[in-house]
């Protein structure tokens, strides 16, 4: 029997070294004869990216439901060619998907107040429902002080520790529910050496990395 490509997708907060974990993981899949490769969403490089990356470096404003959605719309209208990699036997490395999407929308809150969500959790999730589903999620779970430590965060609009400790939280009702659903969830702890999480995170897709044998799954269905 023919097996499909693995769907692995890497998600964390800022500074928790998603990108570079995924890079070393795809070239030690890539040395171990594994055909793989790496996409990130969002995908700034689409028309749809583009808007999203200007609303993140603050050099446009939007509507916090029609930001959602153009997250949502850069990952659908890169759904079809995920699954005919994924069929063609090549596993895909992703970095963030559609739970980065819940934690940052949901964990927004009302300007001017402490409360949120702005956002309801299950609105979040929705335009996502259907999407090709992950065979594995790794996060990679940084705490805010070795965060710190690492430089601190960058200049774009979610990168604030406020920001950060609240998409924590939402990360973790997702991660119950991704659990709940029958999904993989490793959670990795990321405050280690950058050697430690490659070893730890290569020793988690072994597993998978010979192919899938089952159908792609329908991510919240
Ligand atoms: P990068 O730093 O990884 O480029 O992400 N985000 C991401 C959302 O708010 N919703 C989403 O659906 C996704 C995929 C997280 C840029 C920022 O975009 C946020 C950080
Ligand atoms: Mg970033």
């Amino acid at each position: 029997m023919t097996k499909r490509g693995a769907f692995i997708v890497i998600e964390g907060l800022d500074r928790s070294g998603k990108s570079t974990q995924a890079a070393t993981l795809l070239k030690r899949l890539q040395d171990a004869q594994s055909p793989a490769k790496l996409i990130n969403f969002p995908d700034r490089t689409t028309a749809i990216g583009k808007m999203i990356d200007s609303y993140l470096r603050s050099e446009s404003e939007l509507d916090d439901r029609a930001v959602h959605l153009l997250f949502s719309a850069n990952r659908w209208e890169l759904a079809k060619s995920i699954e005919e990699t994924l069929q063609s036997g090549e596993t895909i490395i992703c970095d963030r998907y559609a739970f980065s999407g819940i934690a940052f929308s949901a964990s927004k809150i009302r300007p001017g107040t402490n409360s949120y969500p702005l956002l309801d959790y299950s609105w979040c999730r929705a335009p996502d429902v259907g999407l090709p589903a992950p065979d594995m999620t790794i996060f990679l779970d940084v705490t805010q002080e070795v965060a710190r430590a690492r430089g601190g965060y960058g200049e774009e609009r979610y990168e604030k520790e406020g920001v950060q400790r609240r998409v924590r939280d939402v990360f973790e009702r997702v991660a119950e529910e991704v659990e709940g659903s029958g999904g993989r969830w490793v959670l990795v702890n990321a405050d280690e050496s950058e050697e430690e999480v490659q070893k730890v995170v290569w020793d988690t897709v072994k597993e998978i990395i010979g192919g899938i044998e089952g159908p792609i799954e329908k991510l919240w269905d």
